[in-house]
């Protein structure tokens, strides 16, 4: 069994950042996992070269909760994962880590889904229903939080140099990561891999909703320059407007790659078709910084049997794992990414969470190749 180490605080750290970690000289990348940390590694999140928020919260998941202890999951998941990489090549060396799971966040996301669901059972909350009122404001005050919790870390970790991650938690997680990156990189691009558009205003009241993620950076992140969706295929017919309404200007400022668009240019077939000019034509959409914002359910459904909301139709495995790279040896620079959603099963099936840790070793291996800390 692992030994537990003690927990590491990023703001403790006096250590410059991108040197090259210490990874024990007698580590061995086959064998069995020993450390403590992400894939079995003992990198300490102060001297990481990328560092993993872990959010245990998912109050507004709607179809099924459970990606509150996607972190955990994924983090045993990770132990099981063989280091060696065929694109990447030995992204153990670059150094990462994930901090210590915040429990006040995983009491928070209890309490709030308490209280949520009451109005997710009569789908959304009733105009002047006082219950539901009070309902709504303890939810939207419990995301606040969680903002705010995720916002702190992700300065803390961008005051010493360190790229910033996250691993949800539902799909609202990241927006107070995302609001930093977008600071300290105007013009920012986000990569969403994703079944639903996550573009409504205020999903069934709540206005930090899983369902919202995307409406909330668009309106209330005016630094973030553009939003490529990729695998799309449940939407409403306002955030259909909301991309279509954005065209015009330089291709507009939200494109979405409908997953059925996808599938129609590949059964037309030519050239055109290939998965490979397809990725070239999504990474060519992206600026220059790009943040990846990976919801496990953009994969097909079978990679992902217990997510919040599962969708038929998606991306493959590999599919993913090309456009990855299609993006990594572009030039352009993944600058932070997040990957949510993640549910074990009700009896711990640990499934979802084995995809998703191989899912996060691909953007880690992404992330960091174009950040020049690949060897
Ligand atoms: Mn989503």
């Amino acid at each position: 069994m692992p030994k537990r180490s003690s927990s590491s605080s990023v703001k403790s750290s006096s250590r410059a950042a991108r040197k090259a970690p210490l990874i024990p000289a007698d580590f061995d990348p086959d064998a069995a996992a020993t450390g403590d940390g992400l894939f079995g590694l003992t990198t300490t999140a102060a001297e990481a070269n990328l560092v993993v928020i872990p959010v245990p919260f998912d109050a507004t998941t709607s179809y099924r909760p459970g990606t509150a202890s996607g972190p955990a999951a994924v983090l045993e998941a990770s132990k099981q994962v063989d280091l060696e990489d065929l694109q990447y090549g030995a992204i153990w060396r670059a150094g990462f880590a994930m901090l210590p799971i915040p429990k006040e966040i995983a009491l928070l996301s209890k309490k709030a889904r308490a209280a949520a669901e009451p109005v997710i059972e009569a789908g959304g909350a009733e105009p002047g229903n006082r219950a539901h009122a009070k309902a709504l404001a303890a939810v939207n005050a419990a995301s606040e939080k969680v903002n705010t919790h995720v916002a702190k870390e992700a300065r803390a970790i961008l005051d010493r140099g360190a790229i910033p991650a996250l691993l949800g938690g539902d799909h609202a997680s990241p927006f107070g990561l995302i609001r930093e990156l977008a600071e300290r990189h105007p013009g920012l691009g986000i990569l969403q891999i994703d079944a639903h558009a996550d573009l409504r205003d205020a999903f069934e009241g709540f206005h930090y909703s899983h369902a919202s993620i995307f409406h909330n950076v668009m309106t209330r992140i005016p630094k973030v320059g553009k939003l490529v969706q990729v695998g799309i295929r449940d939407f409403g017919s306002r955030e259909r407007a909301f991309v279509d309404q954005s065209k015009g200007r330089m291709g507009g400022r939200v494109e979405c790659f409908y997953d059925q668009h996808l599938r129609d240019r590949a059964f037309a077939g030519g050239a055109r078709g290939s998965w490979n000019a397809i990725s070239k034509d999504i990474v060519k959409r992206l600026p220059n910084e790009v943040y990846i914002s990976f919801d496990i359910d953009g994969l097909t459904p079978e990679h992902c049997p217990n997510t919040g909301t599962p969708v038929p139709g998606g991306l493959t495995f590999p599919e993913v794992c090309h456009l990855l790279e299609v993006l990594a040896k572009s030039g352009k620079r993944v600058v932070g990414f997040d990957l949510c959603e993640v549910a074990p099963g009700a009896r711990g099936e640990d499934w979802n969470a084995n995809v998703g840790a191989r899912v996060l070793y691909k953007l880690l291996g992404c992330t960091l190749k174009t950040q020049g800390l690949l060897r």
